[in-house]
């Protein structure tokens, strides 16, 4: 591993507080975005620490080992996913955000990891003048032939001054699923400050550290994602830095989110009830101590053990296997499961930047669906966050005997007919 690209986090990027509670460990694993081009480069594949603490003081999940984001991002092989899911998830984002760029029209949107800019024409609809920002430069050149302005820059209080002085200040700063990726969450918010109107609103979306704990989703845990936010953290967070926690949405993307709106500490938007709600709700669940952390890590032990259980059970009985869907979250699952080419032909994936390349760390091959010759007996899904959609687009795979491996919460196999464990 090379150690100039991690940081081992000592204090905490919320409230600096230093009592960790020591929660899971997978050991090293390979980047969740780190597919290889071909077998002379496995030999070089780096794996980096991969585990969990937790905050006694403020309740912050995070990583111990921080990956250089240069390393993380200046390419980047995630392209948001252009399902009916994501694309009606948008719509719903700009609904729920409408009223902050409705009231002033043309009021100036910035979204901080607009990958190829998805998001914002949604919000260009609207009437919005908008702006990306985001450091991949191969996803940012694409939304910018998309019509999306796009600086693939970091963003930061450097960066915010800059675009305040040429665009002028943010009705909305969004950020969707970029938040819980950043270290430096002070600099990130001395830039919103710097941009945001007075009036304007500071909305992110995250995923929600209930919902991961309640239906152990751990393999959203990897090195993008520093950071698990319970509301009562963001909460903490925002007052540190000036801002008010204003109101919360919880849906149903990516294993469940909170879609988080903060505003100036001293501007005209108050504290909903649902923030409150949601606060007491993890203070009544034991999200502020010890006991909840240490119950997930036994419970994804189990979990993890049963998969592999499960899938090893299913090549042995002469079933061939696939992946479907060769997501972040699919590389800590395939490696912390041991699950691998031994288990896996292949794994299809629609993301034209993943195919032909192999998984991380378990190099597997990854190939488009169009490509697949001859269907698997079952797939494992690794993009289980979009199984709905999904289970109904494979009906007639499903209806010819053909099978899905559901990972989390408990491992089970859906036919056509039924769902087993
Ligand atoms: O935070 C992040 C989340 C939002 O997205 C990023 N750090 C990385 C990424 O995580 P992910 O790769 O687990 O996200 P998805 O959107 O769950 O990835 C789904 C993968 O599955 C993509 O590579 C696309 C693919 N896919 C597919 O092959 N067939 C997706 C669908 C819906 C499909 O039908
Ligand atoms: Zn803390």
């Amino acid at each position: 591993m090379s150690t100039d690209v991690v940081r081992f986090v000592t204090d905490c990027r919320v409230c600096g507080g230093e009592r960790w509670q020591k929660v899971i460990s997978f050991g090293r694993v390979p980047l969740a975005n780190g597919f290889l081009e071909e077998a002379d480069s496995y030999p070089h594949e780096e794996a980096y620490p991969l585990e969990v603490v937790s905050c006694r003081d403020c309740r912050l999940l995070s990583l111990t080992a921080v990956v250089d984001p240069q390393v993380l991002y200046r390419t980047y092989s995630y392209v948001t996913s252009d399902s009916e899911t994501m694309r009606q998830h948008m719509r719903t984002v700009v609904r729920l955000c409408g009223h902050h760029t409705g009231r002033r029209p043309g009021g100036l949107v910035v979204e901080l990891g607009s990958n190829t800019g998805d998001q914002l024409l949604a919000f260009q609809e609207t009437g919005a003048r908008v702006l990306g920002i985001d450091p991949a430069r191969n996803l940012a050149a694409i939304a910018e032939e998309r019509g999306v302005p796009t600086l693939a820059e970091y963003f930061g209080s450097a960066l915010a001054a800059t675009v305040a002085d040429e665009h002028g200040k943010a009705s909305l700063i969004l950020g969707r699923h970029v938040f819980a990726h950043i270290d430096d969450l002070a600099d990130v918010l001395a830039g919103v400050r710097a941009l945001l109107a007075p009036d304007g609103l500071f909305t992110i979306e995250v995923p929600y550290a209930v919902d991961m704990v309640e239906r152990l989703e751990f393999d959203t845990i990897y090195h993008e994602h520093l950071s698990y936010f319970l509301i009562s953290t963001l909460d903490t967070l925002f007052a540190r830095h000036g801002l008010r926690t204003v109101d919360v949405e919880r849906l149903a993307v990516h294993g469940g989110s909170v879609l988080v709106s903060a505003g100036f500490a001293d501007g005209p938007h108050p504290t909903g009830e649902r923030v409150r709600e949601l606060i007491d709700h993890e203070r009544a669940a034991g999200y502020l101590s010890d006991g909840v952390y240490q119950e997930f890590a036994t419970r994804v032990r189990h979990t993890c053990a049963e998969l592999t259980r499960l899938v090893r059970d299913l090549v042995a009985d002469g079933k061939r296997v696939a992946g479907y869907g060769a997501s972040a979250k699919g590389t800590t699952l395939l490696n912390v499961c041991g699950l691998g080419r031994d288990e896996l032909e292949f794994c299809t994936d629609t993301t034209p930047q993943k195919q032909g390349k192999v998984t991380p760390g378990t190099h597997i091959p990854v190939v488009a669906p169009q490509a697949v010759r001859r269907p698997p007996d079952l797939y494992l899904l690794l993009a289980w966050n979009y199984a709905e959609e999904i289970l109904r687009r494979e009906a007639a795979f499903l209806d010819a005997g053909g099978g899905f491996v559901l990972p989390v919460p408990e491992p089970t196999v859906r036919t056509g007919a039924v769902t087993a464990r």
